[in-house]
């Protein structure tokens, strides 16, 4: 199995809750490392941009109010089979249907304000990391 980088968010509602730290310990715990971390408040054209994928699905508008409704935290992180593998921690998009021990079943609230991101495959981790990060932020 190969090295791989993904792109997390941790979202707003998580930060609001002072979660960063439980979330980054559930990270690291997993082997995942953290190659570059930035907090950032995303601007509207920034997060439309990021969820441009989901522009024509009904909770675009709310998702984009959500997602800039404050601070989050973006990082790289990087480790073997690195996307399935944070995919598999975060658990399943909406809370309720997430399996014990993930991080969505720890700390999501609902389908939308559901603490965190993961990228879904290698071409978009690729284009996510690059989206948030240049590559001499990517310092870990
Ligand atoms: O990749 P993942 O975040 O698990 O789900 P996506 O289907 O890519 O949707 C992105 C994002 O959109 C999701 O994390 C919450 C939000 N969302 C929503 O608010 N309502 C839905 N019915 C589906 C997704
Ligand atoms: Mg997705």
């Amino acid at each position: 199995m190969a090295i791989e980088q993904t792109f997390s968010i941790i979202k707003p509602d998580a930060v609001e809750r002072n979660l960063i730290g439980d979330i980054l310990k559930m990270i690291t715990d997993s082997g995942l490392r953290i190659k570059g971390m930035k907090m950032i408040h995303m601007d509207r054209a920034k997060a439309e941009g990021f969820y441009a994928v989901h522009r024509e699905r009904p909770f675009f508008g709310e998702l984009v109010d959500y997602m800039i409704s404050g601070p989050v935290v973006v990082s790289c992180l990087e480790g073997e089979n690195a996307i399935e593998k944070y995919r598999a921690l975060m658990g399943a998009t909406n809370p309720a249907d997430a399996a014990p021990g993930t991080i969505r079943a720890a700390f999501g609230q609902n389908i939308q304000n559901n603490a965190c991101h993961g990228s879904d495959g290698p071409d978009t981790a690729r284009t996510e990391v690059a989206y948030f990060f240049d590559k001499e932020e990517l310092v870990g």
